[in-house]
Parts: structure tokens; C-alpha cells; sequence
């Protein structure tokens, strides 16, 4: 298995995260990245690749332009305004104001593109973001290949949504990957989102569509971020309803109870039957994760990616999130560990 992998990572690294009232160190740094190449490296896979190049005509199929001119602009932006710190959004078309008229005034623009304010664009923001999404799309291509990859991508991607950033994600590499394997051929593709987190980002690009079917296993929205989408009767919409399967899960969630919800995600993927599969891997559903709620344990990571690999699809693993920093890359090479225990 090769991992794509990009340096330019270390252009994004806020100084701050609005977080409990306090600007603390972000909980999605680069460190994270190194846990996972160091794990990579003990356990034999050593094959590393860089990117090509960030495919704008790809991306635009799940990004809308303007959505991606923005993010291109935004720290230019803000730093014409004299502004000091990193750019964050301050202010929300909320209930009842315009969220369709966007506003001329970065302040304006980063309340209108943005979901959340734990994540602050700064002068690397928009490099490391390409770079991300470059990953996925090398990897993807190495699909074909070698039936199975890893984009090892930073930042994150699945909570971005159609024209909508946040959660630590600008462009959803996780989709973009999916975009990909359609644009080579594949009819449908199945992405599974295992990240503690609802991918509402991935949610919203296909929520319409029956080439793409989403399925996330999550913390409720009732207690966990991003609280406003991802409760189980979304199901989808117009040629994409039946395509989009939640199982939010509450505070506590222990193995035996996230893995009965993800062995009934296999079976609607294995009845789909996808051209390939895209895993949205995040492994913040760890116990000792410092941001999440669920208590899986480093061997359960093993045991669920033997049930990935029994799927005997090809399969891209794209990282999302996981923020028990020491523990990432354990956890994350043991679920690549079991799918190749099952897949061959
Ligand atoms: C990104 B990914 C809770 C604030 C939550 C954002 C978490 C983003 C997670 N008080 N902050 O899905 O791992
Ligand atoms: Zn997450």
C-alpha cells in the first residue's frame, strides 16, 4: 500500500482555537501528521509518495467556484483590512437574515462561507489545503492500481460542505476522491465516514445524488459538534433518497455498540455494490480522545478494519481527524493493519 503524503501540510498551523472561552493551541496540528508517518514507517509501510497537482476542474465538481476563490483570497483579504491575528468569522447570517446575499467585506464573507469559528485561516491555509486535496486525488488514481491507498491528508476535509468551510476542513478531500473514481469510470462509490465526528460537508455534496452513497457513524447531534446536521432521518434527497444513512450514537458509546452500527453500514455498502469504497478515517472515536465522546479502544481500531477489509473492495483511506496526538498514528495503522489481515 503506497501513502500520499505532502509536506505543505505545515503551511496551516493557526496560532489559536477559540475553545471553552479561551484561545488554546489548535487540537488539529501538524504534529499529527508526523504520529502517523512515524506508525507507518514501524509497521513496514514505507512507501511514500507526493502529490500532483490540486485538480481545480475535479474540486469544482464538489466545490462551487466561488466558494473556492474565497478561500484562495481570504488571508489576502483580511491582511489588506491591517487585521493582526489569523482570520476568523465573528458574525452568522443567522435565522431570518439574508445567508443567500454575500456580504463584500471579509468579515462578511468568512461569516458566509464558514459553519464554525474554531477554525482560523491563515497565510499557509489555502497551500496546505491544495495539497490536501491533491493527496486524495493521487491516491485515488493509485486505486486503480493497487486496489487499496492511503492520503494522508491535512487539514481535513469531510466537514466541508459545497460552498462551506469549518470543523478544521476547507475542501473535502474525502469527496473529491469520490468525484474522482466517477470521473475514471466507476458508477457508484460508497463513502463511509468511521471519524467521531458527522461529515455534514460530505452530506451536502451528495445528499441529492445516488452515485455517492454517505454513511456515518457519529456522536448525536444532540452532544456533539456539528450539532446541526446528521440525525438519522436524513436519508437523502430527490435522486439520492435512501443514499445518505446516519447512525448518530450517544455519549459513552462503547465497541460492541459502534460495531453493530458499522457492520450494518457494510451490508448496505456490500448491497449497493460500489465500484469503491472511500473511507473518511478519522480515529477521534478513540477513549482517550481529548474532543470526543465514544470509547473505542487501539484494538478495537484492529478489529473494525478487519471488517473493511472483508468488504473486498478497492478502498481509499483518506485521514480526517483523531486528536489523542500520541495515539493517532497506533490507531490509525492498526485499522490498516486489519484490512489487510482480511483483504489479502
Ligand atoms: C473535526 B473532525 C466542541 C467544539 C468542536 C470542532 C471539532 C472539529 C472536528 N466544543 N470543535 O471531524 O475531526
Ligand atoms: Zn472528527
Amino acid at each position: 500500500m503506497r501513502t500520499v503524503r505532502s509536506e505543505l501540510h505545515r503551511l496551516h498551523f493557526p496560532k489559536g482555537e477559540l475553545y471553552g472561552g479561551e484561545l488554546v493551541r489548535p487540537f488539529e496540528c501538524p504534529e499529527r501528521w508526523d504520529y502517523v508517518v512515524e506508525q507507518l514507517q514501524a509497521r513496514g509501510y514505507n512507501d511514500f509518495l507526493d502529490p500532483g497537482p490540486f485538480d481545480v476542474e475535479l474540486v469544482q465538481r464538489v466545490h462551487t467556484p466561488d466558494f473556492l476563490e474565497f478561500l484562495a483570497t481570504a488571508w489576502d483579504e483580511w491582511q489588506k483590512e491591517g487585521m493582526k491575528g489569523d482570520a476568523i468569522p465573528t458574525c452568522f447570517p443567522a435565522r431570518r437574515m439574508h445567508h443567500d446575499r454575500r456580504p463584500n467585506h471579509i468579515d462578511g464573507k468568512l461569516g458566509y462561507y464558514s459553519m464554525a469559528i474554531e477554525t482560523a485561516i491563515m497565510s499557509g491555509t489555502w497551500r496546505a489545503t491544495q495539497s490536501a486535496a491533491a493527496c486524495a486525488t493521487t491516491a485515488q488514481k493509485l486505486v486503480s492500481e493497487d486496489q487499496v491507498a492511503f492520503a494522508l491528508c491535512r487539514p481535513p476535509g469531510h466537514h466541508a460542505g459545497i460552498n462551506m468551510y469549518g470543523g478544521y476542513c476547507f475542501v473535502n478531500n474525502a469527496a473529491v476522491a469520490a468525484q474522482g473514481f466517477l470521473q475514471d469510470g466507476a458508477e457508484r462509490v460508497a463513502l463511509l465516514d468511521v471519524d467521531f465526528h458527522h461529515g455534514n460537508g460530505s452530506q451536502d455534496i451528495f445528499y441529492r445524488r445516488d452515485d455517492v452513497m454517505y454513511l456515518s457513524l457519529h456522536g448525536q447531534p444532540e452532544d456533539a459538534f456539528p450539532h446541526f446536521l446528521g440525525y438519522q432521518d436524513e436519508r437523502g434527497a430527490d435522486a439520492g433518497e435512501g443514499f445518505n444513512v446516519n447512525y448518530p450514537l450517544p455519549p459513552g458509546t462503547g465497541f460492541s455498540r459502534w460495531f453493530d452500527a458499522l457492520q450494518d453500514a457494510c451490508h448496505k455498502i456490500s448491497a449497493y455494490s460500489p465500484d469503491a469504497l472511500v473511507v473518511s478515517l478519522g480515529v477521534d472515536t478513540f477513549e482517550h480522545d481529548p474532543i470526543s465522546f465514544f470509547k473505542l479502544k487501539s484494538d478495537d481500531f484492529t478489529r473494525y478494519g478487519e471488517a473493511l477489509g472483508r468488504l473486498k473492495l478497492p478502498t481509499l483511506f483518506v485521514m480526517e481527524g483523531g486528536y489523542a496526538v500520541s495515539e493517532i498514528g497506533i490507531n490509525t495503522v492498526n485499522v490498516l493493519d486489519g484490512f489487510f489481515g482480511t483483504f489479502g
